[in-house]
Protein backbone atom coordinates (compact mmCIF):
# COMPACT_ATOMS: atom_id res chain seq x y z
CA UNK A 1 0.00 0.00 0.00
CA UNK A 2 0.93 3.49 -0.56
CA UNK A 3 0.38 6.53 1.34
CA UNK A 4 0.02 10.06 0.28
CA UNK A 5 -0.62 12.78 2.14
CA UNK A 6 -1.38 16.72 1.13
CA UNK A 7 -0.79 19.69 2.81
CA UNK A 8 -3.37 22.35 1.64
CA UNK A 9 -4.05 26.05 2.96
CA UNK A 10 -6.59 24.79 5.15
CA UNK A 11 -5.78 21.43 5.95
CA UNK A 12 -3.66 17.75 6.51
CA UNK A 13 -5.00 14.87 5.02
CA UNK A 14 -3.66 11.49 4.22
CA UNK A 15 -4.87 8.66 1.75
CA UNK A 16 -3.77 5.19 1.18
CA UNK A 17 -4.13 3.58 -1.63
CA UNK A 18 -3.74 -0.43 -2.21
CA UNK A 19 -3.05 -0.93 -6.35
CA UNK A 20 -3.68 -4.42 -6.08
CA UNK A 21 -7.48 -3.94 -5.63
CA UNK A 22 -7.36 -0.27 -7.47
CA UNK A 23 -9.34 1.18 -4.63
CA UNK A 24 -8.55 4.17 -1.66
CA UNK A 25 -8.41 2.13 1.42
CA UNK A 26 -8.08 4.57 4.02
CA UNK A 27 -8.89 8.95 4.23
CA UNK A 28 -8.09 10.80 6.68
CA UNK A 29 -7.57 14.67 7.28
CA UNK A 30 -7.14 17.47 10.13
CA UNK A 31 -8.81 20.96 9.63
CA UNK A 32 -6.15 23.08 11.01
CA UNK A 33 -8.45 25.89 12.11
CA UNK A 34 -10.85 23.37 14.09
CA UNK A 35 -8.57 20.49 15.04
CA UNK A 36 -5.76 23.53 16.14
CA UNK A 37 -7.58 26.54 17.20
CA UNK A 38 -4.46 27.49 19.56
CA UNK A 39 -2.76 29.00 16.27
CA UNK A 40 -5.95 31.09 15.54
CA UNK A 41 -6.24 29.83 11.98
CA UNK A 42 -9.36 29.34 11.03
CA UNK A 43 -8.64 29.02 7.06
CA UNK A 44 -4.79 27.76 7.97
CA UNK A 45 -3.19 31.38 7.79
CA UNK A 46 -3.03 34.03 10.60
CA UNK A 47 -5.67 36.53 9.79
CA UNK A 48 -4.94 40.66 9.33
CA UNK A 49 -1.74 40.35 7.62
CA UNK A 50 -0.73 43.92 6.68
CA UNK A 51 0.77 45.21 3.42
CA UNK A 52 -0.78 42.14 1.67
CA UNK A 53 1.29 39.51 3.87
CA UNK A 54 -0.30 36.14 4.78
CA UNK A 55 1.55 33.86 6.66
CA UNK A 56 0.84 30.52 8.64
CA UNK A 57 2.61 29.28 12.13
CA UNK A 58 4.44 26.85 11.00
CA UNK A 59 4.21 24.95 14.03
CA UNK A 60 -0.01 24.36 13.57
CA UNK A 61 1.72 22.45 10.76
CA UNK A 62 4.44 20.27 12.82
CA UNK A 63 1.20 19.54 15.41
CA UNK A 64 -0.82 18.62 12.27
CA UNK A 65 1.49 16.00 11.36
CA UNK A 66 1.42 14.05 14.63
CA UNK A 67 -2.22 14.73 14.44
CA UNK A 68 -3.32 13.08 11.07
CA UNK A 69 -0.90 9.98 11.89
CA UNK A 70 -2.20 9.17 15.46
CA UNK A 71 -6.18 9.32 13.38
CA UNK A 72 -3.89 7.48 10.25
CA UNK A 73 -2.89 4.57 12.97
CA UNK A 74 -6.12 4.70 14.76
CA UNK A 75 -7.27 1.06 13.57
CA UNK A 76 -4.63 0.49 10.73
CA UNK A 77 -1.46 -0.83 10.74
CA UNK A 78 0.69 1.38 8.92
CA UNK A 79 3.40 -1.23 8.62
CA UNK A 80 1.66 -2.46 5.28
CA UNK A 81 2.96 1.00 3.62
CA UNK A 82 5.54 0.16 1.49
CA UNK A 83 6.34 4.23 0.34
CA UNK A 84 5.07 7.45 1.28
CA UNK A 85 4.90 11.03 -0.70
CA UNK A 86 4.03 13.87 -0.07
CA UNK A 87 2.27 17.11 -1.71
CA UNK A 88 2.13 20.61 -0.29
CA UNK A 89 0.29 23.81 -0.97
CA UNK A 90 3.02 25.65 -3.70
CA UNK A 91 5.28 28.55 -2.94
CA UNK A 92 5.25 28.36 0.84
CA UNK A 93 8.59 28.76 2.80
CA UNK A 94 9.87 27.73 6.28
CA UNK A 95 13.21 28.63 7.06
CA UNK A 96 15.55 26.52 10.24
CA UNK A 97 19.33 27.01 11.62
CA UNK A 98 22.10 24.59 11.48
CA UNK A 99 20.65 22.29 14.54
CA UNK A 100 17.48 21.07 12.34
CA UNK A 101 19.37 18.42 10.49
CA UNK A 102 20.51 16.86 14.32
CA UNK A 103 17.05 17.74 15.73
CA UNK A 104 15.13 15.63 12.23
CA UNK A 105 18.02 12.98 12.88
CA UNK A 106 17.07 11.99 16.00
CA UNK A 107 13.67 12.50 16.86
CA UNK A 108 11.76 11.11 20.12
CA UNK A 109 8.76 9.32 20.00
CA UNK A 110 8.23 10.11 23.12
CA UNK A 111 8.00 14.12 22.73
CA UNK A 112 5.94 15.86 19.84
CA UNK A 113 7.37 17.48 16.47
CA UNK A 114 6.80 20.35 17.29
CA UNK A 115 8.52 20.41 20.60
CA UNK A 116 11.84 18.99 19.07
CA UNK A 117 11.76 20.89 15.93
CA UNK A 118 10.43 24.23 16.37
CA UNK A 119 13.17 25.63 17.76
CA UNK A 120 15.23 25.92 14.99
CA UNK A 121 12.64 27.84 13.22
CA UNK A 122 14.86 31.18 11.80
CA UNK A 123 11.92 32.87 11.19
CA UNK A 124 8.22 32.64 13.08
CA UNK A 125 5.64 32.48 10.57
CA UNK A 126 6.11 31.27 6.88
CA UNK A 127 5.15 33.42 4.15
CA UNK A 128 2.08 31.43 2.09
CA UNK A 129 1.00 31.76 -1.56
CA UNK A 130 -1.86 34.14 -0.17
CA UNK A 131 0.73 36.40 -0.18
CA UNK A 132 1.17 39.53 -2.26
CA UNK A 133 3.72 41.70 -0.20
CA UNK A 134 6.69 41.36 -2.04
CA UNK A 135 5.79 43.81 -5.12
CA UNK A 136 8.89 45.48 -4.79
CA UNK A 137 11.15 42.72 -4.09
CA UNK A 138 9.59 41.35 -7.68
CA UNK A 139 10.62 44.64 -9.73
CA UNK A 140 14.18 44.55 -7.24
CA UNK A 141 14.85 40.45 -8.94
CA UNK A 142 13.46 41.62 -12.17
CA UNK A 143 15.85 44.77 -12.80
CA UNK A 144 18.97 42.40 -11.29
CA UNK A 145 18.51 39.56 -14.42
CA UNK A 146 17.65 42.12 -16.84
CA UNK A 147 13.76 42.39 -16.60
CA UNK A 148 10.47 40.30 -16.46
CA UNK A 149 11.12 38.62 -19.90
CA UNK A 150 14.59 36.87 -18.83
CA UNK A 151 13.07 35.86 -15.44
CA UNK A 152 10.38 34.14 -17.11
CA UNK A 153 12.73 32.55 -19.54
CA UNK A 154 14.75 30.69 -17.02
CA UNK A 155 12.58 30.15 -14.55
CA UNK A 156 9.46 29.41 -16.23
CA UNK A 157 7.33 32.48 -14.91
CA UNK A 158 7.99 36.49 -14.63
CA UNK A 159 8.74 37.20 -10.36
CA UNK A 160 5.61 36.76 -8.57
CA UNK A 161 4.57 38.03 -5.41
CA UNK A 162 3.90 34.41 -3.95
CA UNK A 163 6.48 32.64 -5.33
CA UNK A 164 9.17 31.53 -2.71
CA UNK A 165 12.07 33.83 -4.26
CA UNK A 166 10.88 36.86 -3.65
CA UNK A 167 9.48 35.83 -0.30
CA UNK A 168 13.41 35.23 0.48
CA UNK A 169 14.13 38.27 -0.49
CA UNK A 170 12.17 40.35 1.46
CA UNK A 171 12.81 37.87 4.47
CA UNK A 172 16.53 38.96 4.30
CA UNK A 173 15.76 42.32 3.61
CA UNK A 174 13.89 42.59 6.61
CA UNK A 175 15.87 40.83 9.12
CA UNK A 176 19.43 40.25 7.61
CA UNK A 177 20.44 38.63 11.11
CA UNK A 178 18.01 36.06 10.77
CA UNK A 179 18.47 35.32 7.56
CA UNK A 180 22.30 35.35 7.88
CA UNK A 181 21.45 32.37 11.06
CA UNK A 182 18.97 30.52 8.27
CA UNK A 183 21.10 27.17 7.38
CA UNK A 184 18.12 25.85 4.96
CA UNK A 185 15.14 27.00 3.48
CA UNK A 186 12.02 24.11 2.61
CA UNK A 187 9.29 24.67 0.88
CA UNK A 188 5.52 23.38 2.58
CA UNK A 189 5.70 20.23 0.64
CA UNK A 190 9.37 19.48 1.12
CA UNK A 191 9.02 20.24 4.82
CA UNK A 192 6.96 17.33 5.40
CA UNK A 193 8.70 14.76 3.34
CA UNK A 194 12.30 15.96 5.42
CA UNK A 195 10.34 15.63 8.76
CA UNK A 196 9.28 11.87 7.47
CA UNK A 197 12.71 11.01 6.48
CA UNK A 198 14.33 12.19 9.53
CA UNK A 199 16.48 14.32 6.66
CA UNK A 200 16.49 17.47 4.66
CA UNK A 201 15.16 16.28 1.52
CA UNK A 202 15.68 17.73 -2.03
CA UNK A 203 13.39 19.84 -3.68
CA UNK A 204 11.54 18.52 -6.43
CA UNK A 205 11.58 20.05 -9.68
CA UNK A 206 7.75 20.64 -9.50
CA UNK A 207 7.34 22.88 -6.36
CA UNK A 208 10.87 24.13 -7.50
CA UNK A 209 9.60 25.72 -10.34
CA UNK A 210 7.11 27.84 -8.67
CA UNK A 211 10.03 29.72 -6.49
CA UNK A 212 11.86 32.07 -9.45
CA UNK A 213 14.95 30.72 -8.64
CA UNK A 214 14.94 27.01 -10.52
CA UNK A 215 16.49 27.35 -14.24
CA UNK A 216 13.89 25.19 -16.63
CA UNK A 217 17.00 24.13 -18.99
CA UNK A 218 19.43 23.37 -16.70
CA UNK A 219 16.73 22.34 -13.67
CA UNK A 220 19.49 23.21 -10.82
CA UNK A 221 19.31 26.82 -9.16
CA UNK A 222 20.27 29.44 -11.44
CA UNK A 223 23.03 31.83 -10.06
CA UNK A 224 21.94 34.66 -11.76
CA UNK A 225 18.54 34.08 -10.17
CA UNK A 226 20.12 33.36 -6.74
CA UNK A 227 22.38 36.59 -6.79
CA UNK A 228 19.30 38.84 -7.18
CA UNK A 229 17.42 37.14 -5.12
CA UNK A 230 19.00 37.34 -1.36
CA UNK A 231 23.16 36.73 -0.64
CA UNK A 232 24.75 32.53 -0.53
CA UNK A 233 21.39 31.35 -1.06
CA UNK A 234 22.37 28.44 -2.82
CA UNK A 235 23.91 26.98 0.26
CA UNK A 236 20.97 27.74 2.23
CA UNK A 237 18.79 25.51 -0.91
CA UNK A 238 18.25 21.95 -0.62
CA UNK A 239 19.36 20.18 -4.20
CA UNK A 240 16.34 20.30 -6.57
CA UNK A 241 15.86 16.59 -7.89
CA UNK A 242 13.02 14.93 -9.76
CA UNK A 243 9.97 13.95 -8.09
CA UNK A 244 10.81 10.28 -8.45
CA UNK A 245 13.63 10.63 -6.50
CA UNK A 246 13.52 8.12 -3.24
CA UNK A 247 15.12 10.44 -0.46
CA UNK A 248 15.70 7.01 2.09
CA UNK A 249 13.15 5.31 4.59
CA UNK A 250 10.77 6.43 7.29
CA UNK A 251 12.41 8.02 10.30
CA UNK A 252 12.07 6.11 13.19
CA UNK A 253 9.97 8.25 15.03
CA UNK A 254 7.17 7.50 12.79
CA UNK A 255 8.08 3.59 13.47
CA UNK A 256 8.21 3.70 17.12
CA UNK A 257 4.95 6.06 17.24
CA UNK A 258 2.94 5.30 14.87
CA UNK A 259 3.90 1.41 13.50
CA UNK A 260 5.61 2.32 10.02
CA UNK A 261 7.71 -0.35 8.50
CA UNK A 262 11.64 0.99 9.18
CA UNK A 263 11.43 -0.37 4.94
CA UNK A 264 9.08 2.19 3.88
CA UNK A 265 10.48 4.23 1.42
CA UNK A 266 10.19 8.28 1.07
CA UNK A 267 9.80 9.94 -2.44
CA UNK A 268 10.38 13.20 -2.67
CA UNK A 269 7.48 15.82 -2.19
CA UNK A 270 5.91 18.00 -5.14
CA UNK A 271 2.93 20.77 -5.32
CA UNK A 272 -0.08 20.39 -4.77
CA UNK A 273 -0.98 21.31 -8.75
CA UNK A 274 2.03 19.16 -9.68
CA UNK A 275 0.70 16.05 -7.52
CA UNK A 276 -2.92 16.79 -8.51
CA UNK A 277 -1.80 16.74 -12.43
CA UNK A 278 -1.34 12.90 -11.44
CA UNK A 279 -4.21 12.36 -9.03
CA UNK A 280 -6.18 13.60 -12.12
CA UNK A 281 -4.90 11.38 -14.07
CA UNK A 282 -3.45 14.27 -16.84
CA UNK A 283 0.23 13.56 -16.78
CA UNK A 284 0.52 13.03 -20.48
CA UNK A 285 -0.51 15.94 -22.91
CA UNK A 286 -3.89 16.78 -24.45
CA UNK A 287 -5.26 16.72 -20.97
CA UNK A 288 -6.30 19.74 -19.46
CA UNK A 289 -7.45 19.68 -16.03
CA UNK A 290 -10.03 22.78 -14.86
CA UNK A 291 -10.36 23.26 -11.30
CA UNK A 292 -12.79 25.37 -10.08
CA UNK A 293 -12.63 26.48 -6.48
CA UNK A 294 -12.05 29.55 -4.47
CA UNK A 295 -9.60 30.49 -7.78
CA UNK A 296 -10.23 28.70 -10.89
CA UNK A 297 -6.74 26.65 -12.15
CA UNK A 298 -6.40 25.35 -15.73
CA UNK A 299 -3.12 23.37 -16.03
CA UNK A 300 -1.88 20.48 -18.56
CA UNK A 301 1.22 18.31 -19.05
CA UNK A 302 3.26 20.26 -21.84
CA UNK A 303 5.93 19.00 -24.12
CA UNK A 304 8.63 21.65 -24.37
CA UNK A 305 8.60 24.55 -21.55
CA UNK A 306 6.68 27.20 -23.58
CA UNK A 307 6.29 30.31 -21.25
CA UNK A 308 3.38 32.76 -21.31
CA UNK A 309 4.70 36.15 -23.58
CA UNK A 310 2.53 37.87 -21.40
CA UNK A 311 3.70 36.80 -18.16
CA UNK A 312 0.61 35.37 -16.79
CA UNK A 313 0.71 31.87 -16.65
CA UNK A 314 3.44 29.62 -15.30
CA UNK A 315 5.63 26.54 -16.09
CA UNK A 316 6.38 24.23 -13.42
CA UNK A 317 8.06 20.54 -13.99
CA UNK A 318 5.54 17.60 -14.40
CA UNK A 319 5.94 14.72 -12.15
CA UNK A 320 5.75 11.73 -14.53
CA UNK A 321 8.75 14.17 -16.24
CA UNK A 322 8.51 17.35 -18.65
CA UNK A 323 6.80 19.90 -17.64
CA UNK A 324 2.96 21.42 -17.04
CA UNK A 325 1.36 24.92 -17.50
CA UNK A 326 -0.70 26.34 -14.63
CA UNK A 327 -2.92 29.32 -15.18
CA UNK A 328 -4.47 30.97 -11.93
CA UNK A 329 -7.62 32.91 -12.21
CA UNK A 330 -7.70 34.68 -8.96
CA UNK A 331 -11.82 35.70 -9.93
CA UNK A 332 -13.20 31.81 -9.34
CA UNK A 333 -16.01 31.01 -6.66
CA UNK A 334 -15.25 34.03 -5.61
CA UNK A 335 -16.73 35.83 -8.76
CA UNK A 336 -19.60 33.09 -8.75
CA UNK A 337 -20.23 33.84 -5.17
CA UNK A 338 -20.37 37.69 -5.31
CA UNK A 339 -23.32 37.14 -8.42
CA UNK A 340 -25.37 34.44 -6.97
CA UNK A 341 -25.58 36.80 -3.67
CA UNK A 342 -26.60 40.39 -5.83
CA UNK A 343 -29.12 38.85 -7.48
CA UNK A 344 -30.17 36.71 -4.40
CA UNK A 345 -30.19 33.53 -6.72
CA UNK A 346 -29.58 29.59 -5.32
CA UNK A 347 -26.70 27.52 -6.30
CA UNK A 348 -28.62 24.65 -7.33
CA UNK A 349 -30.72 26.95 -10.05
CA UNK A 350 -27.46 29.07 -11.30
CA UNK A 351 -27.45 27.29 -14.37
CA UNK A 352 -30.76 27.03 -14.80
CA UNK A 353 -31.70 30.40 -14.37
CA UNK A 354 -28.70 31.64 -16.51
CA UNK A 355 -27.84 29.16 -18.81
CA UNK A 356 -31.10 27.78 -19.75
CA UNK A 357 -32.99 30.63 -20.17
CA UNK A 358 -30.96 32.21 -22.48
CA UNK A 359 -28.90 31.70 -25.81
CA UNK A 360 -25.45 30.20 -26.26
CA UNK A 361 -23.18 33.93 -26.89
CA UNK A 362 -25.80 35.88 -25.01
CA UNK A 363 -26.47 37.48 -27.95
CA UNK A 364 -23.23 39.30 -27.83
CA UNK A 365 -23.55 40.90 -24.24
CA UNK A 366 -20.19 40.48 -22.36
CA UNK A 367 -18.80 40.93 -19.04
CA UNK A 368 -15.51 41.11 -17.72
CA UNK A 369 -16.28 39.00 -15.06
CA UNK A 370 -13.98 40.21 -12.17
CA UNK A 371 -15.19 41.36 -8.89
CA UNK A 372 -12.11 42.24 -7.39
CA UNK A 373 -7.91 41.91 -8.24
CA UNK A 374 -7.52 39.69 -10.90
CA UNK A 375 -4.19 38.22 -11.28
CA UNK A 376 -5.10 36.57 -15.28
CA UNK A 377 -5.15 39.46 -16.68
CA UNK A 378 -3.22 41.38 -13.86
CA UNK A 379 -5.83 44.31 -13.18
CA UNK A 380 -7.27 46.10 -10.10
CA UNK A 381 -10.59 45.54 -10.88
CA UNK A 382 -13.39 46.30 -8.01
CA UNK A 383 -16.08 45.57 -10.29
CA UNK A 384 -17.09 43.91 -13.20
CA UNK A 385 -17.05 45.55 -16.84
CA UNK A 386 -20.53 44.99 -18.93
CA UNK A 387 -21.56 46.22 -22.66
CA UNK A 388 -24.97 46.06 -20.90
CA UNK A 389 -27.02 47.95 -18.60
CA UNK A 390 -25.75 46.52 -14.79
CA UNK A 391 -29.84 46.38 -14.31
CA UNK A 392 -30.54 43.74 -16.99
CA UNK A 393 -32.09 40.67 -15.48
CA UNK A 394 -30.00 38.02 -13.60
CA UNK A 395 -30.21 35.25 -16.43
CA UNK A 396 -28.28 37.58 -18.78
CA UNK A 397 -25.48 38.11 -16.02
CA UNK A 398 -25.19 34.87 -15.14
CA UNK A 399 -24.35 33.97 -18.73
CA UNK A 400 -22.34 36.54 -19.16
CA UNK A 401 -20.07 36.18 -16.11
CA UNK A 402 -19.86 32.04 -16.64
CA UNK A 403 -19.41 32.47 -20.47
CA UNK A 404 -16.84 35.56 -19.17
CA UNK A 405 -14.83 33.16 -16.98
CA UNK A 406 -14.28 30.75 -19.74
CA UNK A 407 -13.53 32.62 -22.32
CA UNK A 408 -10.95 34.83 -20.15
CA UNK A 409 -9.33 31.11 -19.31
CA UNK A 410 -9.60 29.95 -23.52
CA UNK A 411 -7.78 33.20 -24.21
CA UNK A 412 -5.61 32.95 -21.43
CA UNK A 413 -4.16 29.51 -22.52
CA UNK A 414 -3.46 29.94 -26.15
CA UNK A 415 0.23 30.47 -24.96
CA UNK A 416 0.43 26.93 -24.32
CA UNK A 417 -0.22 26.23 -27.95
CA UNK A 418 -2.02 23.20 -27.46
CA UNK A 419 -5.64 22.25 -28.24
CA UNK A 420 -7.72 20.65 -25.73
CA UNK A 421 -8.35 17.22 -26.40
CA UNK A 422 -10.27 16.25 -23.38
CA UNK A 423 -11.01 18.73 -20.24
CA UNK A 424 -11.09 16.87 -16.98
CA UNK A 425 -13.34 19.05 -14.79
CA UNK A 426 -13.03 19.29 -10.71
CA UNK A 427 -13.63 21.25 -7.80
CA UNK A 428 -17.26 22.45 -6.64
CA UNK A 429 -18.99 23.79 -9.33
CA UNK A 430 -17.96 21.21 -11.41
CA UNK A 431 -20.77 19.12 -10.54
CA UNK A 432 -23.47 22.21 -12.56
CA UNK A 433 -24.10 20.31 -15.52
CA UNK A 434 -24.69 23.56 -17.59
CA UNK A 435 -21.46 25.15 -16.19
CA UNK A 436 -19.96 21.86 -17.62
CA UNK A 437 -21.76 21.78 -21.02
CA UNK A 438 -20.19 25.38 -21.33
CA UNK A 439 -16.68 24.54 -20.85
CA UNK A 440 -17.00 21.94 -23.11
CA UNK A 441 -18.86 24.22 -25.81
CA UNK A 442 -16.40 27.16 -25.20
CA UNK A 443 -13.07 25.06 -25.45
CA UNK A 444 -15.19 22.76 -28.18
CA UNK A 445 -13.55 19.88 -26.30
CA UNK A 446 -15.28 16.82 -24.42
CA UNK A 447 -15.23 17.11 -20.52
CA UNK A 448 -15.09 14.48 -18.04
CA UNK A 449 -15.89 15.45 -13.84
CA UNK A 450 -14.11 13.99 -11.85
CA UNK A 451 -15.93 13.33 -7.73
CA UNK A 452 -11.91 13.12 -6.05
CA UNK A 453 -12.39 15.71 -3.57
CA UNK A 454 -8.42 15.26 -3.26
CA UNK A 455 -6.78 15.12 -6.38
CA UNK A 456 -3.56 16.47 -4.82
CA UNK A 457 -3.15 13.76 -2.20
CA UNK A 458 -4.26 11.02 -4.55
CA UNK A 459 -1.89 12.29 -6.91
CA UNK A 460 0.73 11.64 -3.67
CA UNK A 461 -0.09 8.22 -3.06
CA UNK A 462 0.07 7.30 -7.02
CA UNK A 463 4.08 8.79 -7.04
CA UNK A 464 4.87 6.58 -4.05
CA UNK A 465 3.59 3.48 -5.94
CA UNK A 466 5.29 4.86 -9.52
CA UNK A 467 8.52 5.90 -7.69
CA UNK A 468 8.40 2.39 -6.35
CA UNK A 469 7.94 0.27 -10.06
CA UNK A 470 4.10 0.75 -10.54
CA UNK A 471 2.88 1.57 -13.73
CA UNK A 472 1.96 5.39 -13.93
CA UNK A 473 -0.66 4.49 -16.90
CA UNK A 474 -2.06 1.38 -15.31
CA UNK A 475 -2.08 3.45 -12.15
CA UNK A 476 -4.35 6.34 -13.99
CA UNK A 477 -6.72 4.01 -15.36
CA UNK A 478 -7.32 2.60 -12.05
CA UNK A 479 -7.79 5.35 -9.66
CA UNK A 480 -8.20 8.22 -11.59
CA UNK A 481 -11.96 7.36 -13.39
CA UNK A 482 -14.71 10.10 -14.30
CA UNK A 483 -17.64 9.73 -12.45
CA UNK A 484 -20.28 7.09 -14.30
CA UNK A 485 -22.07 9.10 -16.79
CA UNK A 486 -20.73 12.28 -16.64
CA UNK A 487 -19.07 13.03 -20.03
CA UNK A 488 -20.34 15.83 -22.03
CA UNK A 489 -19.58 16.15 -25.57
CA UNK A 490 -18.76 19.60 -27.08
CA UNK A 491 -21.67 21.20 -29.55
CA UNK A 492 -19.52 21.39 -32.56
CA UNK A 493 -21.85 23.96 -34.67
CA UNK A 494 -21.27 26.34 -31.51
CA UNK A 495 -17.48 26.67 -32.62
CA UNK A 496 -17.68 29.98 -34.72
CA UNK A 497 -20.40 31.51 -32.36
CA UNK A 498 -17.62 31.16 -29.23
CA UNK A 499 -14.72 31.77 -31.83
CA UNK A 500 -16.69 35.41 -32.68
CA UNK A 501 -17.47 35.65 -28.96
CA UNK A 502 -13.25 35.39 -28.15
CA UNK A 503 -12.73 38.19 -30.24
CA UNK A 504 -15.32 39.95 -28.49
CA UNK A 505 -14.28 39.63 -24.96
CA UNK A 506 -10.51 40.09 -26.22
CA UNK A 507 -12.00 43.83 -27.31
CA UNK A 508 -13.92 44.74 -24.38
CA UNK A 509 -11.04 43.50 -22.29
CA UNK A 510 -8.55 45.90 -24.40
CA UNK A 511 -10.72 48.69 -23.93
C1 LIG B 1 -0.36 28.00 -7.52
C2 LIG B 1 -0.90 28.51 -6.24
C3 LIG B 1 -1.98 27.76 -5.57
C4 LIG B 1 -1.47 26.96 -4.40
C5 LIG B 1 -2.67 26.44 -3.64
O1 LIG B 1 0.57 28.84 -8.10
O2 LIG B 1 -0.46 29.51 -5.73
O3 LIG B 1 -2.66 26.93 -6.47
O4 LIG B 1 -0.61 25.94 -4.83
O5 LIG B 1 -2.34 25.54 -2.66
Amino acid sequence: MFLGLDSSTQSLSALVIDPASGTIVREVSVNFGSALPAYRSPSGFIPGGKDGEVHADPRMWMEAIDLVFAQLADGFDLSQITAVACSGQQHGSLYFDETLESRLASLKASESLEAQLSGALTRATAPIWMDTSTGAECAEIAAAVGGNAEVCRKSGSIAVERFTGPQIRRFFKQDPAAYERTDVIHLVSSFVGSVLAGKSIAIDHGDGAGMNLLNLQTLDWDDALLDATAPNLRAKLPPAAAGTTLAGFVSEYFVEKFGMSPDCQVVLSTGDNPSSLVGMGATAPGTIVISLGTSDTFFAAMEKPVTDPQGFGHVFGNPAGGFMSLICFRNGSLAREALRDAFGLDWSAFDKDGLALTPAGNEGRRMLPFFGPEITPRRDFDAPVRNFPADTPAPVQVRALLEGQFLNMRLHSQWIGEKAGLIRLTGGASQNDGIAQLVANIFQAPVERFAIANGAGLGAALRAAHACGHDLARLSADFCKPAAGSRLEPDTALAPLYEQALGEFAALLKA
